[in-house]
């Protein structure tokens, strides 16, 4: 059977959500975002691998590990977004669809923001949608990996 794994992975701060900067990233924590992901998971059939890190190389090692495992990858790499050529590298590597999702618009914030090296190896990227994001990139993988064969 074809795996229905998403990984769903949070880079560096992502913990701090909902206890500061509300107006900016919203009062949802991110054990409320990884609640909401497991609702939407089950209703759409899929197994959701929730993971937060504040460390490169995790995350990096959590990408190879879904190499021929997961189905998909949701990405918030956080500001590894803008510093990171090897997250870009092991995604670049997966063989399926990876959505980046960034909770705030960062084209609307500091220029440093602007830029992302994930973007080039994403299959879509949401930006600004607060954390309902999130749920519109597992959707979309969902729409990429197809209907459940049974
Ligand atoms: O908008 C996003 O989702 C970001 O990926 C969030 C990153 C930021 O560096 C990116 O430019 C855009 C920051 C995550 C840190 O989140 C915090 C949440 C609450 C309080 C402090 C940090």
């Amino acid at each position: 059977m074809v795996s229905r794994i998403v990984a769903v992975l949070n880079g560096p701060n992502l913990n701090l959500l909902g206890m500061r900067e509300p107006e900016i990233y919203g009062r949802e924590t991110l054990a409320d975002v990884e609640a909401d992901c497991r609702r939407l998971g089950a209703e759409l059939g899929l197994a959701i691998e929730f993971r937060q890190s504040n460390r490169e190389y995790e995350i990096i090692d959590w990408i190879h590990e879904a190499r021929g495992r997961a189905a998909g990858i949701v990405i918030n790499p956080a500001a590894f977004t803008h510093t990171s050529v090897a997250i870009r590298d092991a995604l670049g590597a997966f063989e399926g669809p990876i959505i980046e999702v960034h909770i705030s618009n960062v084209h609307k914030r500091e220029e440093f923001r602007h830029h992302s090296y994930v973007s080039g190896v994403a299959s879509g990227v949401i930006v600004g949608c607060g954390t309902e994001g999130y749920g519109l990139a597992l959707r979309r993988v969902a729409t990429l990996i197809g209907a459940r064969s049974g």
